[in-house]
């Protein structure tokens, strides 16, 4: 790893959210790619504080510091990440599902389909299925994108595509899935349109299933 980004990955480790702003800045300055600084730098320095907590050497207050870093940083790297374009390719609804707070990746991927040209309308963290059911009802959205990061709160996607079926709108939108403990196999039991592994891919998932549509 450069110096920069490993003195950025550091930073977010320790949770120094002016050390981390410092270091994006001056990743950015030195000409690195933002995929780049955010993959290799940022998102690196996460997997390492989730390995930390698993290995009890850091705890819950170490999590949420090192995560308001990382929000700081993304915050500084979102213009360079998202490249507006002027058309909407669609609209997105998304969220993490009920009982789970984790919101970095979910708004990564907002972020990121932001960049790609999509309206995206995010109801946050600990959302209802209603309120997904709402959002397709009010806003017309073409796309749900739910994230989760637990395992206990998985089950919540399919109560989620469940409620849709049962307001009788699952033929309206396309419904995706994705976050750390998610999979592929997963999605196909609980009848998703769609797994992405992360943000980028998300994208190309959106558009995919738009076009098919
Ligand atoms: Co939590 N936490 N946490 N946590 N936390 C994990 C998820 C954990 C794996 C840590 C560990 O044990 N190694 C573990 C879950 C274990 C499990 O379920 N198997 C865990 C736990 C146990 C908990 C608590 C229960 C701890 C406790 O209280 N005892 C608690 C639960 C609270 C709750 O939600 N009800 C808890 C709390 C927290 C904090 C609040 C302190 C904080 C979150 C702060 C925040 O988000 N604002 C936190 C953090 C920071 C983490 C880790 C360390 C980092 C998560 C993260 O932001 N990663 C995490 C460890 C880990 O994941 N390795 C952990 C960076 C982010 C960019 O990646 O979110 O995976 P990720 O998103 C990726 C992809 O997954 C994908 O794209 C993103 C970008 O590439 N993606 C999608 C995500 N959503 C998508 C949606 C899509 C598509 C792709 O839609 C189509």
């Amino acid at each position: 790893m450069n110096e920069t980004l490993s003195s950025l990955f550091n930073a977010i480790l320790e949770g120094d959210v002016s050390a981390t702003k410092e270091e994006v800045q001056a990743a950015v300055d030195s000409g690195l790619e933002a995929g780049h600084i955010l993959n290799d730098g940022m998102i690196a320095a996460m997997k390492e504080v989730g390995r930390r907590f698993e290995e009890g050497e850091y705890f819950v207050p170490e999590m949420l510091i090192s995560a308001r870093a990382m929000q700081a940083g993304l915050a500084l790297l979102k213009p360079h990440l998202a490249s507006s374009q002027v058309k909407s390719a669609g609209k997105v609804a998304i969220g993490t599902v009920k009982g789970d707070l984790h919101d970095i990746g979910k708004n990564l991927v907002g972020l990121m389909l932001e960049g790609a040209g999509f309206e995206v309308k995010d109801l946050g963290v600990d959302v209802p299925a209603e309120k997904f059911v709402q959002a397709i009802q009010t806003d017309a959205v073409d796309i749900v994108a739910l994230s989760a990061l637990l395992t206990t709160t998985m089950p919540n996607m399919q109560a989620t595509i469940e409620a849709v079926k049962q307001a009788g709108l699952r033929d309206k939108v396309k419904i995706i899935i994705g976050g750390a403990p998610v999979t592929q196999e997963f999605a196909n039991q609980i009848g998703a349109d769609g797994y992405s592994a992360d943000a980028s891919r998300a994208v190309s998932l959106a558009h995919s299933l738009l076009q098919a549509a």
